[in-house]
């Protein structure tokens, strides 16, 4: 019934206000203009500035992060669980927490959302997503319908041959270059979301394509995995260049998220070599960040922002850039650039960060330290877990109760 959701309405009016911000930085910078957003598949954040034998692993982003027309989080996490990349466009359109087991994209692919997509449709947008993969994996194709994208451009739309696919299919730097007709033929404004593919595990990639050595660990895995880290790093920096090619760029801002950690603790002995440090669970947690950065074409106060905040603020976040009220909205999290942000990032198996503290592994840590706090202390962490679990809960209620079905929303 309709009782559970005005709980849960009056806790969100508390904790996260989603009024419009309108003081709050780049209110409304990019009303009228493109959205492209791109999931970089299995891009983590100690991507940057890494090396191997003298060579950068990222050169394009490293140089986009230190660029004044670019907003950079550095500390942003990925909050996906079981569904993977479906997850992280789960919490990215709908400000919703993925659910702790199984894909929500396909339990529960059927319920009523008010999802990123379907109000930018109501704002006049042309909505669609690129990805060169089988319309069906992750019941995209059911999903994408019921939340309101305008066109799907799955592997059928590209043309995939022996020379340009390796792998899991289609190489990103093919799958760029052949989207940008479409992307012409867009009525504007459009938002369109493009998920790559190549850097995904086992991270394969034919010898004279890479432009990196492999790094060298007991990991096969992670010593790969720069090499397509690099290759997709490339891809990108062609894409910006057909954007201006195509006369798409001016006109757009171009948003970068990774979508979920591609090295998993079972390399942890090859990540500590890595990293010259021991994995432990404080580590482990630091490393479920992933890039999230914001291009804005002649912008100059851009910089590197050091905020906690993860893939459940995107929505409100894109909606303050585009200047569209968020008012009557539902979301669990906050537009990055308001005060009002709420204080904790939540991942999906109740561990937590906090401008001051990590929790995980039922351990409180010093986020300045990576210390656990000592007993006594650890209750610090106490009142914030109450709060996460809550939140969760709350979040997990709404899609099993399909409770969008009693709100009203403005
Ligand atoms: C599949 C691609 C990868 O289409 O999005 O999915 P993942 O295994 O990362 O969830
Ligand atoms: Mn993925």
């Amino acid at each position: 019934d309709g009782s559970e959701i005005s709980e849960i309405e009056t806790y969100l009016q508390e904790k996260s206000p989603d009024e419009a911000d309108k003081d709050a930085e780049l209110y409304g910078i990019a009303e009228d203009k493109n959205v492209i957003f791109v999931s970089v598949e299995s891009f983590q954040h100690f991507l940057y500035d890494s090396e191997i034998n003298g060579v950068e692993t990222t050169p394009f982003l490293n140089e986009l992060k230190e660029s004044s027309d670019t907003v950079t989080f550095e500390n942003f996490y990925h909050q996906t669980a079981q569904g993977k990349t479906s997850d992280s466009e789960f919490i990215v359109e709908n400000s919703l927490y993925p659910l702790g087991r199984g894909a929500v994209y396909f339990t529960h692919a059927g319920n009523e959302y008010h999802a990123l997509p379907e109000i930018l449709n109501n704002e006049g947008y042309e909505t669609s997503v690129f990805h060169a993969n089988n319309g069906s994996f992750w019941n995209r194709d059911v999903m994408y319908d019921n939340i309101g994208y305008d066109e799907f451009h799955d592997e059928q739309s590209f043309e995939v041959t022996p020379e340009n696919s390796f792998g899991w299919g289609l190489e990103d730097k093919a799958f760029f270059e052949q989207s940008i007709d479409y992307l012409k033929d867009q009525e504007q404004p459009f938002y369109s979301k493009f998920i790559t593919l190549t850097h995904h595990f086992p991270f394969e990639l034919p010898e004279e394509k890479a432009h990196i050595d492999k790094y060298d660990s007991n990991s096969n895995t992670l010593n790969a995995y720069f090499q397509t880290a690099k290759y997709t790093d490339e891809a990108l920096e062609q894409f910006f260049q057909q954007l201006k090619d195509a006369d798409l760029y001016e006109d757009s801002i171009i948003v970068m998220m990774g979508d979920h950690y591609g090295i998993s603790d079972f390399h942890n002995k090859a990540m500590s070599q890595f990293l010259g440090e021991e994995v432990d669970p404080f580590v482990q947690t630091q490393l479920q960040r992933v890039p999230f950065m914001i291009h804005i074409p002649g912008y100059e106060n851009g910089g590197v922002e050091d905020k906690v905040v993860g893939q459940i603020d995107v929505k409100p976040t894109l909606l303050h850039l585009l200047g569209v009220d968020s008012g009557g909205d539902m979301t669990f999290g906050d537009n990055m650039f308001s005060e009002k942000k709420k204080d904790f990032i939540a991942l999906r198996d109740g561990s937590f960060v906090t401008e001051e503290y990590v929790y995980t592994s039922e351990t409180c840590y010093d986020r300045k330290t990576g210390e656990p706090l000592e007993e006594g202390l650890m209750e610090a962490c106490e009142p914030v877990k109450q709060e996460v679990d809550q939140e969760l809960n709350y979040s997990d209620n709404i899609i099993y109760g399909d409770l969008f079905r009693f709100y009203d929303f403005k």
